[in-house]
């Protein structure tokens, strides 16, 4: 089928009012009336219904409660004989569907024996024939009829108005849903279901009945996400004064999902993997991904639901807001300024491991594209943590007050609408007139038009004679596929210069009548920009970007000396942190540009040793802020630093740096694990995840220093804490220890943690992405993953578990994947032609792996290709692999 262009949007034809909907759910055969009440669009010329369809059953069309004629065009229902004029009608579609067949996870599907939805993006069409697009928007009755004793419990949106029994042990629910919604944001569940409920109250005084609902079995892993919601709820309406629209809130978990979650009126569905966590089972990052998920999904019923978007160009509309959102609220619930930091150093690392390499391939599309074959290839990292970024410099240039009445202009202007970015970014500068945002607002709009990560080049000249610091600034934009050339983008740049005393220098610009003290946020508009800082006495260090004020990479030609300087002193913690990240980068990449083996003898010198180990000391600083300090840059982003990328050279340095950091500060890491390693009853606060997460780090590097000279110790204390650890970060955190440090000891740890959580789906999870993801040595672990998929607990049909084999071998382990004997690559392009015949959105999510093949070095360069040319000539492909391998190959 054809591409989609966003300049080729049209308003429907029609506009459906209501739909009543009535289900028999059967999971081998579900039927289906949908009757529905339409009208013409007035301000379109009259024309055919053209109702979506995608492998659905009909049986029967009725007008106004007659039968009527129609044609298939397609999978398109076409209905040419409807009334004239603008009066609305009543249109009855009978269908059946197959749930039990439904292996794509989209429409109506089965998980564990009960049924759910999923409609994002085009998935309603494969429940009924629909004007199946989201401005299309309508009020919906839902009756749900199922066998009582198989599916006790049934949901939908909206509030229960009905239910009752049926005959043959049958039952019944109607649920309305009073909000004009989408058909994208329409959701049922049937099955065999329990739920942990709370009464609340919101500041406004109105009440509301919270809902989770899981398996019977998982409800003692239900008080986190519970939490979560209330946070959400009242976070919300704190912070950006919007309320609770629905008498009734719930939130549904599945094990079989393609996605994280959906955010369907009322009736959240997610991922079991980010509602269930108990300590036993979760770790404080599953703790802080199911506070944020559910964040994110409850931030939804305003950001995308109240307000929804036009048409899918504008997904980021809602996706990237609403991003902007679960981060500000896991921000303010962290607390404290290095808590906060520190949930900005990890956005910041995920972003730059994912979205800048997809700005920089063949996928990578602007925060509003163009075009798209496959809609749900576009639930992307840039669509989602770029254009949160993009929301995020809102409001830096007008500040949180400034962003707080964009948003109250933005619901008074749009709530109920179907709107574009544009109208996102217009009220936000109506709500800030004479703001540098209103005057550069056409300009700032180019970071929805401009794919590719612009880079930020500065260059600082100190004048000891005049007293002044000059800084030139200048910017670009590599090319990206169909965009050769780039204007200029609004960059806020947040600065400081750090004086020698460690303390900010005072900035005074030549232009300005005083200065101000700490950080100033220069916006750059031009290609290039010069500023001249006076009454400067000494030289200072320039500290930009500070807080990563911009999606941007930054080119500063900082000495080692300097970015000690600024990972010693620099009073803003994200820069603090980034000046280690460089220091590290910069050996990286001198060691491997190198190539000779002497080079991997001892990489980091003594001064930066001693830089780590004075941060790793240090009294003050947090034990999660020199966890994230002292980890090394991960071998994916050092290679998208690099033109020329040979994995298993990169593997071989940061093993290399890896070791040294463990042998040379071995005392420093055994004190720092005993600061840290017991945290008592579990909690999962930032204070003490913090200490987990450093000592988890310490015991890494004290097995990974104990593997070099035989010492058993540490590894006999890492495996004592696989088998008696209080708590899953802990008792993952050892296992991961032994197997990265590639420890005899591995094999039973190994087996120790799955005979103890055999029956828990998502602890296996992690056991099987551990091992896809451990280091590679000598070439070992595409058999393991080979053999780890024949495991009895393997399956290729559950996203979850295909995932934690797949990707963390394709996606998470290069030195693994990319052989060369080219065995990862036709293993690969195995899987993902498998994965296509039954589930098409997990296997182009898979084909992305190898997004980055042309960069590669040879023989990588060549099989990959190969690889990729294999798969793109395959028959039968689903449009969204084929989207992906035919861009990848142009
Ligand atoms: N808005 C939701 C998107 C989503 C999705 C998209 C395509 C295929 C399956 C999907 N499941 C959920 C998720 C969110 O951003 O909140
Ligand atoms: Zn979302």
């Amino acid at each position: 089928s054809a591409v989609t262009r966003r300049l080729d949007y049209a308003p429907p034809a029609f506009w459906i009012d209501s739909v009543e909907l009535t289900f028999d759910l059967d999971p081998a055969k579900t039927r289906v009336l949908n009757r529905m009440r339409l009208r013409r669009n007035p301000d379109v010329p009259a024309q055919p219904l053209r109702l979506d369809g995608d492998e659905l059953n009909l049986s029967r069309v009725m007008l106004a409660g007659q039968g009527c004629s129609f044609r298939m065009d397609g999978e398109t229902l076409v209905l040419e004989n409807l009334p004239e004029g603008n009066a609305p009608f009543e249109l009855e579609i009978f269908t059946t569907c197959y749930p039990e067949k439904n292996s794509k996870l989209m429409g109506l599907f089965m998980s564990g024996g009960d049924f759910f939805t999923q409609c994002e993006a085009e998935g309603f069409r494969r429940i009924t024939y629909f004007l199946d697009r989201p401005d299309v928007m309508a009020t919906y009755t839902v009756t749900l009829r199922a066998d009582k004793a198989r599916y006790p419990v049934l949901l939908s949106n909206g509030n229960l108005t009905d239910e009752g029994e049926l005959p043959d042990g049958r039952h019944f629910a109607t649920w309305h849903d009073p909000h004009n919604k989408p058909s994208y944001l329409f959701a049922l569940v049937a099955g065999k279901l329990v739920a942990r409920e709370q009464r609340i109250a919101t500041r406004s005084g109105s009440e509301h009945l919270l809902q989770v609902y899981v398996r019977p079995g998982d409800l003692d892993k239900t008080e986190h996400a519970m939490n979560s919601l209330i946070h959400s709820v009242l976070w919300d309406e704190a912070r950006f004064g919007l309320p609770l629209d629905l008498e009734r809130f719930m939130i549904v978990a599945t094990s079989d999902f393609n996605a994280g979650a959906m955010e369907n009126k009322g009736l959240n569905i997610f991922n079991t993997k980010y509602v269930l966590a108990k300590p036993s089972t979760a770790t404080d990052g599953d703790y802080d991904a199911v506070e944020s998920v559910i964040g994110h999904e409850y931030f939804h019923n305003w950001t995308g639901n109240r307000v929804t978007c036009r048409d899918w160009f504008q997904l980021s509309l809602k996706e990237g807001l609403t991003v902007f959102r679960d981060q500000e609220f896991s921000m303010d619930l962290a607390g404290t300024p290095s808590a906060r930091a520190v949930k900005r150093i990890e956005n910041v690392i995920d972003l730059r491991s994912a979205q800048f390499p997809e700005d920089a391939g063949p996928m990578a599309h602007p925060v509003r594209p163009d075009e798209y074959l496959e809609i749900s290839n576009f639930y992307t990292t840039t669509i989602y943590e770029k254009g949160a970024e993009v929301v995020r410099m809102y409001q830096t240039l007008i500040g949180r007050e400034g962003f707080r009445k964009g948003i109250d202009l933005y619901f008074q202007r749009h709530d109920g609408q179907a709107v574009t970015c544009d109208d996102f970014a217009q009220a936000m500068a109506d709500a800030n007139e004479g703001s540098d945002l209103a005057r550069l607002l056409p300009q700032f709009k180019r970071w929805y038009s401009q794919a590719g990560t612009p880079v930020v080049k500065a260059q600082g000249r100190y004048d000891a004679a005049a007293r002044t610091y000059t800084l030139t600034v200048s910017q670009s934009c590599p090319a990206t596929p169909g965009q050769p050339r780039k204007e200029p983008f609004v960059i806020p740049v947040q600065m400081g210069l750090v004086g020698a005393d460690g303390r900010d220098v005072p900035l005074q610009l030549d232009h300005w009548q005083q200065a101000v003290q700490g950080s100033h946020t220069v916006v750059l508009t031009e290609g290039e920009t010069t500023l001249t800082f006076i009454h400067v006495d000494a030289e200072p260090v320039p500290s930009l970007l500070r807080g990563f004020s911009a999606p941007v990479e930054l080119d500063i030609d900082l000495a080692p000396a300097q970015l000690m300087h600024l990972l010693a002193h620099d009073s803003d913690p994200f820069n603090r942190w980034e000046a280690g990240q460089q220091l590290a980068l910069q050996t990286a990449i001198e060691k491997i540009e190198s190539g000779a083996d002497t080079a991997l003898a001892q990489p980091l010198n003594d001064a930066h040793l001693q830089a780590l180990r004075a941060v790793l000391r240090h009294p003050q600083l947090d034990a999660a802020f020199k966890a994230l300090v002292l980890t090394l840059p991960d071998e994916d982003y050092i290679a998208d630093q690099l033109d020329t990328v040979d994995p298993q050279r990169i593997h071989a340095v940061c093993e290399a740096m890896a070791r040294q950091l463990a042998t040379e500060l071995r005392a420093d890491w055994a004190w720092a694990y005993e600061q840290c390693h017991d945290t008592g009853a579990y909690t999962p606060d930032p204070v003490s995840s913090g200490k987990r997460s450093l000592a988890g780090l310490a015991l890494h590097m004290l097995c990974l220093a104990a593997q070099q000279d035989g010492d058993a110790v540490w590894p006999g204390k890492a495996y004592q804490r696989v088998k008696d650890a209080g708590n899953m970060t802990d008792r993952l955190n050892a296992l991961h220890a032994l197997v990265y440090s590639g420890h005899e000891l591995a094999g039973r740890a190994l087996e120790r943690f799955y005979t103890l959580f055999k029956d828990e789906p998502l602890a296996l999870d992690k056991w099987f992405a551990l091992q896809s993801h451990a280091p590679d040595r000598g070439g070992h672990i595409l058999p393991a993953v080979r053999q780890l998929m024949k495991h009895p607990d393997f399956s290729l049909r559950n996203p979850n578990r295909a995932r934690s084999v797949l990707s963390a071998f394709c996606h998470g382990n290069p030195a693994g994947f990319h052989r060369r004997d080219a065995a990862g690559y036709v293993f690969w392009a195995d899987q993902v032609l498998a994965l296509d015949a039954f589930n098409p959105q997990v296997a182009a999510r898979l084909a992305r792996a190898m997004d980055a093949w042309a960069r590669l070095a040879e023989p990588y360069r060549a099989a990959a290709r190969a690889a990729i040319e294999r798969v793109a000539a395959h028959a039968g492909l689903s449009n969204d692999v084929r989207e992906v391998v035919t861009r990848a190959l142009t």
